[in-house]
């Protein structure tokens, strides 16, 4: 028998779960995966502000599972390490008897390491693949109100398609209707990140970008880039103010008719 299926053997002998070191391993493991867990899934999206779109209450829910799915994992290899700190400090210079327990070296350990891997891999492939079909949908709307998005080094403007030419630098959007984002830049890469609706799309000069959401809250939230484009990239913020499609269709109405003249020579409109 080999040294290394000794070391196996060892290691895997009768009862191995009830030993002392294995034991508190296991209990800092659970404490460990519960605080990772918890402080993973709530605080992290605390920060985030509450969701004003499904597609952003999506994302919250991903983040959730995918740090529970990757807690336990996480909280193993620190409870490992946490064990070994406290209890296994040695010193001399002979290593104690029970140092040779060779779990790297064993067929059986590596095998259900890559087995449990690849099926998280696998579940956090398949959920994420079945979040983005549902993102999507939006996109295929044809009731959607379609809006031109313009990032350029350090603003957005925002050009409503089939209104008199209207062009503003907030962002008006009616409640629980869905709206396709065509998004470009006239100079350098930036990303058009509406935040609390957790949508965001690089836009690249000479090239259209496509995204859509259906906002479902009233209110007013973040518009930022999330493109590192120069010095002044984080004042590239603005707002967009959702609001019920009556008072979206009066503050369309009330804007310059811009259709008769030219577009570059009309002032800017400052929104809201
Ligand atoms: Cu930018």
């Amino acid at each position: 028998m080999s040294d290394l299926q000794m070391d196996e053997k060892h290691y895997f002998e009768k009862g191995w779960w009830t030993r002392k070191d294995v034991r508190e391993t296991a209990i800092i493991w659970v404490v460990l995966s519960a605080v990772i867990g918890y402080g993973g899934s709530k605080l992290q999206t605390m920060a985030m502000g509450d969701p004003a779109s499904e597609v952003m209450e999506n994302v919250i829910r991903i983040i959730q599972i995918f740090t529970w799915v990757a807690a336990p994992v996480a909280g193993l290899v620190a409870a490992i390490c946490v064990h070994a700190l406290l209890a296994k400090r040695h010193h001399g210079d002979n290593p104690p008897p029970e140092s040779d327990h060779q779990i790297s070296k064993s067929p059986r350990a590596s095998a259900a390491w890559i087995v449990v891997s690849g099926l998280l891999c696998l579940f956090a492939l398949v959920v994420g693949l079945i979040a983005l079909e549902q993102d999507t949908e939006n996109l295929f709307d044809q009731e959607a109100i379609h809006v031109n998005v313009v990032g350029q080094q350090w603003a957005w403007n925002y050009d409503y398609a089939g209104t008199q030419g209207v062009r503003s630098q907030v962002l008006h959007l009616p409640v629980d209707k869905a709206v396709i984002f065509h998004v470009t830049s006239k100079d350098v890469k930036h990303s058009f990140w509406v935040v609390q609706m957790g949508i965001k799309i690089d836009a690249n000069p000479g090239y259209v970008t496509e995204t859509a959401v259906t906002p479902n809250k009233i209110g007013t939230f973040d518009i930022r880039c999330a493109e590192l484009c120069g010095l002044l990239h984080a004042y590239m913020q603005n707002k967009v103010i959702v609001e019920s499609q009556a008072d979206y269709d009066a503050w369309i109405a009330s804007q310059p008719n811009l259709s008769q003249t030219d577009p570059l020579a009309a002032p800017e409109e400052g929104g809201a």
